[in-house]
C-alpha cells in the first residue's frame, strides 16, 4: 500500500498500469488495462479527473493534487481534502439515495476515488447556457437538500453520531478556509486574487462601499463557522450537478463541512438565478422570454419541495434529540408550527447565502461560466451588475422575498432594470 510520500499523481499514461491490478476497478472497466481508452476531462478549479473505458464498461477516476489547479503550485491544498469527499459521498448516498455517483474504490494516500461514471449526463450549467430544460430539476435539487439537510443532522442522527462525525470533518481546515474567504469576504474588498469585468466596477465599487451589507454577511459568515446543523454538500453549483433532460445527479462534495441547512439550497438558487440572469446574451429574443420563465419555475419548485420532504422527514424520520416526540405528539401538542417556523428561517438564510454566491461567482477569484463566456463585456457588465445587485437585495432583506412569488418579481425588476 502507498503511504504519503509515494503519492504520484496520475496520467493519461500511467493510469492503466496503476489501477490495473485494483479488482473493483478492473472488474467494472474490462479487458487489459493496456487497452483502456483513458480521456483526462477535469475542467474543475482542483483536481485530475479521468474517464476510464475498457471492454466492460467505464469509470470515472477523481485524484486531488496538492496544489490548486486553476492556481498552481503557488496554492498548495492538502491531499486530504479526497478522504473529507469520499466521506461525502458515503453519506450522501444513504440520506439522498441514488442522486451522487457510487463509489467503487478508494486510495487514501493516493487522495483518489474511483466512481459511476454517469453517462450520458452533461454538466447542468452546459444545459442551463444552451437552453436545454431538465424535467423536475428543481424538485431533484430540494428533495437532495431536504433529504442531506435533515438526515445529517440531529433531527434525524443520534447525538453521539453526529457529534463524532462533526469532529471527524473537523480536521478538513483547508477546504472551508477557501469558502471563509472567497465567497464570504474577497467579494466585498479588492482581495490580490479578485477580478471582475472592468465595466462593472462602478456597481463593485459601491457594493464595496456598502458597510451594512458587509456586516450582513459576516453576520451570515459567523453563522456558516459556528453552525454544525448538517453535513453540507458545500460548494452545490451548476458545475456540481450533472443532468441529462429526465435525470438528476449531484457530484463533486468536496467543500464538505458541517454547517447551516440553508447553505446548500441558497447556493442552488443562486446558481439558477445566475443562469436566469445571463439569458439574454445566450438565447435570440424568441425564446428568450420562455426559457427565462422556466428557470424561475425551476427555483419555486426547488424551494417548494425542499420545504414539503423536509416536513415529511418532520413526521416520519424525527428520532434526534432536537424537537423530540416526547415533548410534542406524545404530550398531545402538534410539532407543525416548529416545523413551519423553522423552515421560515432555512428559507431566509438560504436566500442571503444566494445573494453572497451570486455575487462571489462575478466578483471573486472563480467566475461561472454562464457570465465568463459572454465575449461582449459590456453586455457581460450589464447582465452582471443585474445579478449583483438582486444579490444585495437579498442579503439585506431576505425577509421580504420568502414568498416565492415576490421573489420571482424581484428577479423580473431587475431583469428589466438599466442599471449601465
Ligand atoms: C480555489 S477553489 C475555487 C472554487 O472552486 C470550487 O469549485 C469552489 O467553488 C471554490 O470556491
Ligand atoms: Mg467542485
Amino acid at each position: 500500500m502507498a503511504n504519503e510520500q509515494t503519492y504520484q499523481a496520475l496520467a493519461v499514461d500511467t493510469l492503466g498500469q496503476r489501477l490495473g491490478g485494483v479488482e473493483a476497478v478492473a472488474r467494472r472497466v474490462g479487458g487489459d488495462p493496456a487497452q483502456w481508452q483513458i480521456r483526462e476531462v477535469g475542467d474543475g478549479n482542483l483536481n485530475l479527473v479521468f474517464i476510464v473505458t475498457g471492454s466492460t464498461g467505464s469509470v470515472v477516476v477523481k485524484q486531488a493534487l496538492p496544489y490548486v489547479r486553476m492556481v498552481g503550485e503557488s496554492w498548495p491544498l492538502p491531499l486530504y481534502r479526497a478522504h473529507f469527499e469520499y466521506y461525502a459521498l458515503v453519506r450522501q448516498a444513504k440520506r439522498a439515495p441514488g442522486v451522487a455517483p457510487e463509489v467503487y474504490h478508494f486510495d487514501k494516500p493516493q487522495a483518489l476515488i474511483v466512481m459511476e461514471y454517469l453517462h450520458p449526463h452533461v454538466i447542468l450549467r452546459r444545459k442551463l447556457i444552451s437552453g436545454e430544460r431538465v424535467a423536475r430539476l428543481g424538485e431533484a435539487i430540494g428533495e437532495f437538500c431536504a433529504r442531506t439537510a435533515f438526515r445529517g443532522s440531529e433531527l434525524s442522527m443520534a447525538s453521539p453520531d453526529k457529534k463524532a462525525d462533526v469532529g471527524l470533518f473537523s480536521g478538513n481546515v483547508a477546504i472551508p478556509a477557501i469558502t471563509e474567504s472567497l465567497v464570504f469576504t474577497d467579494p466585498y474588498y479588492g482581495a490580490e486574487m479578485n477580478r471582475h469585468t472592468p465595466e462593472l466596477s462602478p456597481v463593485v465599487d459601491e457594493l464595496r462601499r456598502n458597510a451594512r451589507l458587509k456586516a450582513k454577511v459576516q453576520r451570515l459568515l459567523m453563522k456558516f463557522t459556528a453552525n454544525t446543523e448538517t453535513m453540507l454538500h458545500g460548494d452545490l453549483h451548476s458545475g456540481s450537478i450533472m443532468a441529462t433532460d429526465t435525470s438528476v445527479r449531484v457530484i463533486d462534495p468536496e467543500f464538505s463541512q458541517y454547517g447551516p441547512m440553508a447553505f446548500d439550497l441558497g447556493m442552488a438558487v443562486a446558481n439558477f438565478f445566475m443562469a436566469y440572469f445571463s439569458q439574454p446574451a445566450h438565447r435570440k429574443e424568441g425564446d428568450l422570454e420562455e426559457y427565462q420563465a422556466w428557470i424561475l419555475s425551476v427555483i419555486t419548485d426547488c424551494f417548494t419541495r425542499f420545504d414539503e420532504e423536509f416536513r415529511h422527514l418532520w413526521q416520519t424520520e424525527r428520532t434526534g434529540i432536537l424537537f423530540p416526540r416526547a415533548l410534542f405528539e406524545e404530550q398531545g401538542n402538534s410539532a407543525d408550527d416548529a416545523c413551519d417556523a423553522l423552515l421560515d428561517e432555512i428559507r431566509e438564510d438560504a436566500l442571503a447565502y444566494c445573494g453572497i454566491e451570486m455575487h462571489r461567482r462575478v466578483l471573486s477569484l472563480a467566475h461561472n461560466a454562464d457570465f465568463e463566456e459572454i465575449e461582449d463585456t459590456a453586455l457581460r457588465a450589464k447582465l452582471e451588475a443585474r445579478n449583483v445587485l438582486m444579490g444585495q437585495a437579498l442579503i439585506m432583506e431576505p425577509e421580504a422575498y420568502c414568498d416565492l412569488n415576490a421573489l420571482a418579481e424581484l428577479a423580473k425588476t431587475f431583469n428589466q432594470k438599466a442599471v449601465m
